[in-house]
């Protein structure tokens, strides 16, 4: 097991659209078992293989209170989304120390394969529908600041510079 450096907004890295995983073979197993970790030591709720610089279409989530319940979506593909959306309080670990309001679905139905190659079907609401819109985004090369109006953005993007200058020196 490893843990994996987060790329960091604005890295123009994190606006790559992923590719469809080929095989779950043993590297993309690795890759799952090395998200897993990663995710977890940054207390995060989601992670997806984007940010770790890996452009598949493969995300690990953990919405549990225990952090014991660890779900894995390779080549998830949205089947459905509920038409009543609401407005979610969101971070992301791309974006340290930035939370703000995006409008998401309700609930959604997903596709997916597990990390066992087996097919999953997820019919669900409340934060999994959330956590999943957020890092099915990220395979499309989204991050959620997107979402907000220029003006915000532009401040994020700056201090997000700031901050990584202030990192190397
Ligand atoms: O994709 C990521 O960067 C992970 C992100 C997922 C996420 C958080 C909140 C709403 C939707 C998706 C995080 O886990 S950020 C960590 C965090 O702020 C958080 C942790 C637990 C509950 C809520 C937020
Ligand atoms: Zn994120």
């Amino acid at each position: 097991m490893a843990l994996l450096p987060i790329l960091c907004y604005p890295d123009p890295k994190l606006h790559t659209v992923a590719a469809p995983v080929a095989a779950v073979d043993a590297r993309i197993r690795t890759l799952v078992s090395d998200m897993l970790e990663t995710m977890y030591e940054a207390k995060g709720i989601g992670l997806a293989a984007t940010q770790v610089n890996v452009h598949e279409r493969l995300i690990v989530i953990d919405v549990s209170e225990q952090r014991d319940a660890p779900l894995v979506l390779i080549n998830p593909e949205l089947l459905w989304t509920s038409e009543q959306t609401h407005l979610n309080e969101e971070g992301c670990l791309s974006v340290p120390g930035i939370y703000d309001g995006v409008m998401r679905h309700d609930a959604v139905k997903v596709q997916a394969l597990d990390g066992n190659g087996q097919r999953r079907l997820i019919e669900t609401d409340g934060l999994l529908a959330v956590c999943i819109q957020h890092e099915m985004d990220h395979l499309l090369g989204k991050v959620f600041v997107e979402y907000l109006s220029p003006l915000k953005r532009n401040r994020i993007k700056t201090k997000m510079l700031k901050a990584q200058r202030e990192a190397r020196s």
